[in-house]
């Protein structure tokens, strides 16, 4: 049996990939961060399963700690300060645990347990602000954001740490990924969560920013599958996850809504842009220029072909299955949100 430690296993990614672990029969070991108020986020319902070890990624003896103590056979590193908006009002914070973080990691590794396969959460946003078309694992980088620049820290030193002491270290490239279990700041969910709280009719309106800002959104279950199969190679290498399309902001809105029964079409431009509902003639939509970004990535596509070739890794939930499942969702516990 195998061991397995995640870092951010109270995320979104940790909490799908430690189900995916469990059901291939690890020894599932998760890294968590000491709250005033204990809780173990999207894993509440696994917490007698897998094994908790409090630590955090900027406190390198309680990683070197969790190491000992899981003996891990792959590690998964999710943990980050994972939103960008947040990166531009704390990029220190931000960067020392999305860059160094992954350093200090490394080293516990190289130091305790040098022979475990690692995974690092490397992001669409290294790729940024240049590219228009396809990126693939040639792409040049360039990020817009601290997040964005401190993950690219955290790719380069994994590459560095595999060519320069010969470990198992290999980043997964993934495009955004989103679920039920999405955070409520990250533009998706604040969509569906904020539909049912209108549906409820407790709240009037949805505020967004940059609409027009385009995305390669898939859902997390397909994506984690692809962080597992990576590690199962012979050879460590950086590999794309991505659905291959990209819609925007505007068009997830619109279909989020219709599938609630509304009729949503907007008008205007820029931050004068309404999205009215034809049916009640009320506006329910509306921008609001604090979600907007000090540099924006304006479109992501990304194009997996070589981890369909070679991990044999499919994208299975589609863009309109995605929201579908993500408004149903939230519509259905609507009164469990809120409280
Ligand atoms: P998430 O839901 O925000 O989860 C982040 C996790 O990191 C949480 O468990 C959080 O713990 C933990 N964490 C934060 N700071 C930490 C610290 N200093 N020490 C230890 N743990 C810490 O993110 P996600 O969407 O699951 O993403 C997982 C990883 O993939 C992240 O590294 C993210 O940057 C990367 N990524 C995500 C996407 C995407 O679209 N989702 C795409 C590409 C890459 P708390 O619960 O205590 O806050
Ligand atoms: O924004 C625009 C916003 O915050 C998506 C993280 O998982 O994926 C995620 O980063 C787009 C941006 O995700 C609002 O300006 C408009 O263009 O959902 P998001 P993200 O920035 O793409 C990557 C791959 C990661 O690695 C990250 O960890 O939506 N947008 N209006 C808005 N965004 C938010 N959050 N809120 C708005 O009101």
């Amino acid at each position: 049996m195998k061991n397995a430690l995640i870092t951010g296993i109270t995320g979104q990614d940790g909490s799908f990939l430690a189900e995916l672990l469990l059901s291939k029969g690890y020894n599932v070991y998760g890294l968590y961060r000491r709250k005033s108020k204990q809780d173990y986020g999207n894993i509440n319902h696994l917490v007698n399963k897998v094994t908790m070890i409090e630590g955090d990624l900027t406190d390198q003896p309680s990683l070197i700690n969790a190491l000992k103590i899981s003996q891990p056979d792959e590690v998964y590193n999710l943990a980050a300060q994972s939103f960008v908006g947040t990166s531009f009002t704390q990029p220190v914070y931000t960067t020392e645990i999305d860059a160094l973080g992954v350093l200090h990691l490394l080293e516990a590794i190289r130091n305790t347990k040098p022979d475990a396969k690692f995974y690092q959460a490397s992001t669409s946003e290294l790729f940024g602000g240049l590219n228009d078309g396809l990126c693939n694992e040639n792409t040049p980088f360039y990020p817009r954001s601290p997040y964005g620049i401190a993950k690219q820290f955290g790719h380069w030193i994994t590459i560095n740490y595999r060519e320069s002491y010969n470990m198992f270290a290999c980043a997964g490239i993934l495009f955004n990924h989103e679920s039920e279990r999405r955070g409520k700041e990250f533009v998706t969910r604040k969509i569906t969560s904020t539909l049912a709280a209108i549906k409820n009719g407790d709240v009037d309106c949805l505020e967004l920013g940059n609409i027009s800002a385009k995305r390669d959104w898939g859902h997390a279950e397909d994506y984690v599958k692809a962080m597992w199969m990576m590690l199962q190679q012979d050879k460590a290498e950086e590999f794309v996850i991505a659905s291959g399309e990209t819609h925007s902001v505007r068009e997830f809105t619109q279909k989020a809504f219709e599938y609630a029964g509304y009729d949503l079409h907007f008008e205007g431009e820029g931050i004068n842009e309404i999205g009215i509902d034809a049916k009640s003639g009320k506006v329910i939509v509306r921008i609001n220029s604090e979600f907007y970004r000090p540099a924006e990535v304006d479109i992501l596509i990304g194009d997996a072909s070589k981890a369909k070739e070679r991990l044999l890794w499919s994208h299975d939930v589609s863009f309109d299955e995605l929201v579908r499942r993500m408004v149903s969702h939230d519509l259905a516990s609507y009164k469990q949100l809120i409280t």
